[in-house]
């Protein structure tokens, strides 16, 4: 593997469990393969799960670390071409993309969606400029439009609690004071689309997501019909997707916080969230706080989901 920007990329799932199993089960059988090979992490946006899971992955591999906060002391950097820099950026991503390249054998980039616009979020134009001018591989720690890491820990955390071979899936948005992008449920629903599982996506009616990842879900506008029989639920909030309304908090509807009454509806669903969760906004205490809340594994396996695909790429350099 080279760059890593999509759960597609994982092709075989069966492959894909079975070597991030043989991780969880070893985590220091490749201490070797990473050794003298640096990591350069950077963080365009804030971070503390994929920050540390990334930073451990990358020890447990024998690997070196570096990571740069690209808002905190780094130069402020320009990121489109043709703009006479008389402002306050002193350096273009240009130049700033190959000088990192240059220090590191691989390099992680988290570069949100910045709701300026569509077409840039869309086109993935800074996580694009890595793969395009740092002349190393490329992994996305939640780029414009994917979060594949946690998508790929959410999976695996899936295979480990389901009870049945074709679980109930349910996407539930949920509200958010903030506008949020729309990496974390695309990214899911492309992972869960890529299984044979039933997959339903719930949310207002304006939220709706790209048709290209929505795939071949089930949309459903009532929230207690979608949530009916779910094995999980995976709450997210996002902000809109379709024009003009795109990057917009449409509302803030807390009737579609999950709460034990809405969880009362499951089939004893597992309650799961990427982190950061806002309590009552998102989900009530009560929920997170059940035995049904796999909140806490899943982010620990973020570091098995990162170490098998930085394994993956050591073995491609
Ligand atoms: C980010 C998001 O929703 O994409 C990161 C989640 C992993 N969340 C926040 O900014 C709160
Ligand atoms: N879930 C996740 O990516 O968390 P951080 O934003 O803290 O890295």
């Amino acid at each position: 593997m080279r760059h890593f920007t999509s759960v597609k990329q994982l092709g075989n799932l069966g492959d894909a469990f079975a070597k991030a199993f043989a991780v969880k089960r070893q985590p220091f059988a490749d201490q070797a393969l990473g050794r003298n090979k640096t990591l350069l992490m950077i963080f365009f946006n804030n971070s503390l799960r994929t920050r540390l899971s990334t930073q451990k992955a990358a020890m447990n591999l024998g690997m070196n670390v570096i990571v740069l906060d690209v808002n905190q002391g780094a130069w402020k950097l320009e990121t489109e071409r043709g703009v006479i820099m008389d402002g306050d950026k002193s350096e273009h991503l240009l130049e700033a993309i190959p000088v990192m390249g240059s220090y590191c054998d691989v390099i992680g980039v988290r570069s949100f969606a910045r709701f300026e616009s569509k077409e840039a979020d869309y086109g993935e134009e800074i996580l694009n400029q890595f793969i395009k001018y740092s002349g190393k591989p490329v992994f996305s720690m939640e780029a414009a439009t994917r979060h594949p890491l946690q998508t790929f820990a959410d999976m695996i955390t899936i295979e480990e609690y389901k009870k049945t071979a074709k679980p109930k899936i349910v996407m539930t948005w949920a509200p958010h004071p903030k506008a949020l992008p729309q990496a974390v449920p695309n990214s899911f629903a492309e992972g869960i689309n890529m299984t044979d599982y039933e997959f339903v996506i719930t949310h207002p009616h304006g939220y709706e997501l790209a048709p290209e990842f929505v795939g071949n879900a089930r949309v459903e506008y009532d929230q207690d019909k979608a949530l009916r029989g779910a094995d999980f639920v995976y709450a997210k909030n996002w902000a809109a997707y379709a024009d003009p309304d795109y990057g917009k908090v449409l509302n803030m509807d807390r009737s579609w916080t999950v709460t034990a009454e809405k969880m009362a509806l499951t089939n004893n669903a597992y309650f799961m969230h990427c982190l950061p969760v806002r309590r009552n906004m998102i989900v009530s205490d009560d929920v997170i706080e059940s035995p049904q809340s796999i909140v806490i594994p899943e982010a620990a396996n973020r570091v098995v989901s990162a170490q098998t695909i930085l394994k993956e790429i050591l073995l491609g350099l």
